[in-house]
């Protein structure tokens, strides 16, 4: 038994399953999880000392590699000022300017923990600024887990096939509105079919958690129109794209502006870290201005604040977003050379830094598309990919990421494991 399958057994006796998040169990593609020790670069080192060029990046964070040397030494420069505050702090008024700065929906921003807390704030925000309660989600979008969001949701949800989680009762879901994504017609409907009114529409711009799937033409600039049209807050939750397909996420590369926008991840520098945050007409109904209430003991803790500043700054000097480019085209069109030599059929949805494999013969354009893909070959790749130190995410329905610190040598080193593998399938 290795040093990953000891601590596991020991971890599955006090923490439920093992993990303290369910995608890590490994249970969709199968064997037992390995433990990291170290991190550094593009690289995880296992606990038991195997080296791992990775494509999971904490599931977003880690743009420019792990450990990046000006992000630790701004953690260590806030660690000697002081852990925690709770109190405002400087750090928290220059984190909003460079929010409001960076992302064109933003006018005023509220920090918090997670992406999690984003959305559940962005929800009840828009809630108590229209009046109204019935929202509107895209089947397989997953925003956290949220209660009014785990309907139809993806990533570990639809990994362990129970997208619409047990402990939400059902009044709760029936305010939630589940949609097909790609599909104007069936919000157009929604909006003409629904009385009372619809709150808001929440969207992850390109969803990103059940693969990653990209939005027709004019699909956004829909959403936005209907929106506008019925009075109703649109919420982009960038949480996973925002910075990392370009500074300003995908509300900057496509022009299409939501009310409000979720964002995490990057934002944090691998700290914990949510933000949310939007036009100030909307943000003013936030206590203390406005009726709608939102607090957190750690919001805006200065270790995060400083770490998520550095990396915010780090990306508007380094600007690596040309280069994450270069390297996801050239990973994604050698993979799909790759398997049209073996006659494997694939799709490799990919933008900048961000891709998935969906075995699958047609381009997937929603979520029925996304199941109906070949999840076992996913995971024979994934199987053959970590026995040949490369570490793709554990699960068929997760996006892949490449971060700033990953090298020309990688990318070719990634498409010589991916051969192998297809040549055992
Ligand atoms: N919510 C993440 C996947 N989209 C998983 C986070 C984790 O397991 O660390």
């Amino acid at each position: 038994m290795n040093q990953s399958h000891e601590l596991f057994e020991r971890a599955k006796k006090t923490i439920p399953g093992g993990v303290n998040s369910p995608v890590r169990a490994f249970r969709s593609v199968g064997g037992t999880p390995f433990f990291t020790k170290q991190a550094q670069g593009c690289h995880l080192t296992t606990v038991d000392d195997q080296k791992l060029l990775d494509y999971v990046c904490t599931w977003g964070p880690a743009i420019h590699g792990h450990d990046h040397p000006i992000i630790r030494e701004a953690i260590s420069g806030a660690l000697n000022r002081g852990t925690s505050f709770g109190t405002p702090g400087p750090d928290e008024v220059e984190m909003a300017e460079l929010l409001v700065d960076i992302v064109p929906s933003v006018e005023k921003v509220r920090m918090c923990n997670s992406g999690t807390e984003a959305t559940m704030s962005s929800i009840r925000l828009a809630r108590g600024f229209t009046g109204k309660s019935k929202i509107i989600k895209f089947a397989g979008c997953y925003h956290g887990h949220v209660d009014s969001l785990l309907v139809k949701a993806g990533s570990g949800a639809l990994t362990f096939g129970n997208p619409d989680s047990a402990g939400i009762p059902e009044s709760f879901a029936k305010e939630t509105i589940v949609l097909p994504y790609n599909d104007l017609a069936a919000v157009e409907h929604a909006f003409s079919e629904t009385e009372e009114g619809i709150a808001a529409i929440i969207v992850e711009p390109y969803p990103a958690n059940c693969g990653f799937i990209l939005p027709g033409q004019g699909y956004l600039e829909g959403l936005r129109k209907l929106c506008t049209a019925n009075k109703a807050v649109l919420i982009f939750d960038e949480v996973m794209t925002g910075f990392r397909l370009g500074l300003g996420g995908v509300q900057e590369r496509t022009g299409v502006i939501p009310d409000l926008s979720a964002m995490g991840k990057i934002i944090g520098g691998g700290l914990p870290v949510g933000a949310f945050g939007g036009k100030s007409e909307i943000m003013n109904f936030l206590a203390p201005l406005g009726p709608v209430y939102q607090a957190g003991t750690l919001s805006g803790n200065p270790l995060a604040m400083a770490a998520g500043i550095a990396s915010l700054k780090l990306l508007q000097e380094s600007s690596p977003y040309n280069h994450l480019e270069e390297l996801g085209s050239t990973l994604a069109s050698g993979i799909l050379g790759i398997a049209q030599e073996y006659s494997i059929p694939l799709q490799v949805p990919q933008v900048g830094s961000m891709y998935c494999l969906f075995f699958s013969e047609k381009p997937v354009a929603n979520f029925e598309d996304a199941l109906a893909s070949n999840g076992e070959l996913f995971n024979k790749l994934f199987q053959h990919c970590l026995k040949n130190g490369v570490y793709l995410p554990p699960s068929a329905y997760e996006t892949c990421f490449i971060s700033a610190a990953h090298k020309d040598s990688d990318i070719e080193k990634t498409l010589d494991c991916v051969r192998g593998g297809f040549a055992s399938f």
